[in-house]
């Protein structure tokens, strides 16, 4: 028997942490969304950045780099953080920099797993079949906001953790997961009316994005496990 476990925060990393553990990254709002979105649609590789200092550096050099701070494009970059910027592969074959509030930064927070997978909505089936086949023990690392905890990365942890459980093959210890799980029980009809009120979706629509919102809250519908190596994700 393995274990699956939620982690609310990049900050609390070091609590859940242990050897041999798949961590996957979530930051539904929008990061990994946007991450599952790119390599779906044809991007070759990306790689996340922690600070626009370093985002910066890979622009002189010519990349197709994407990034946001609180939400809003950074102005020097060709894109912001939107998945449907690649849904026409129009990016089809580039290699892609992307520097995100929280998401990128959870991401580098876990680069020490022994395997680090990038999971959303998006592709959460596609992450839980994989996880099924593995002989390792789960941490669902959520992005959080600044430090805190949101809603959606929970309801999307709590669904992954609800599938492992269900297979018999995975159990849990840490009211984190059973809390993540009651989440995903009760938003899973409809989810879009269940984040009304919290602080990323008000956020969100306030700079005009309920587009993306909605696509980020369509369940399973990228069949794809991103996969983080030595600072590059690329598709299983
Ligand atoms: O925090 C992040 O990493 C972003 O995904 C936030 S936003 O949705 O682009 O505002």
């Amino acid at each position: 028997m393995h274990t699956v476990e939620v982690c609310f925060t990049p900050e609390d990393y070091h609590l859940y942490k242990k050897d041999n553990q798949a961590v996957v990254v979530i930051d539904v709002l929008r990061a990994t969304s946007v991450i599952c979105s790119a390599l779906y649609h044809g991007v070759s590789k990306v790689i996340p950045v922690e600070t626009l200092e370093d985002a910066e550096k890979y622009l002189d050099k010519g990349y197709l780099v994407a990034g946001e701070r609180n939400g809003e494009k950074v102005k020097s970059f060709a894109l912001g953080n939107s998945p449907l910027a690649f849904v026409s592969g129009e990016y089809h074959g580039h290699e892609l920099v992307i520097s995100t509030t929280n998401g990128t930064r959870a991401i580098n927070t876990a680069m020490d797993a022994e395997q680090l997978l990038i999971g959303s909505l998006l592709n959460a089936q596609s992450i839980i079949n994989h996880l099924l086949i593995q002989e390792m023990d789960v941490l669902l690392l959520c992005s959080g906001w600044k430090g805190k905890t949101n809603l959606e990365d929970s309801i999307c942890a709590g669904y992954i953790a609800q599938q492992l459980k269900e297979s018999k093959r995975f159990e849990s210890e840490e009211d984190s997961t059973l809390i993540s799980i009651n989440l995903f029980e009760s938003a899973q009809t409809n989810p879009y009316s269940f984040l009304k009120g919290s602080s990323h979706r008000r956020r969100l629509l306030k700079l005009g994005l309920a587009k993306d919102i909605k696509f980020c809250l369509k369940a399973n519908a990228l069949d794809i496990v991103p996969y983080y190596s030595s600072g590059i994700i690329c598709k299983l």
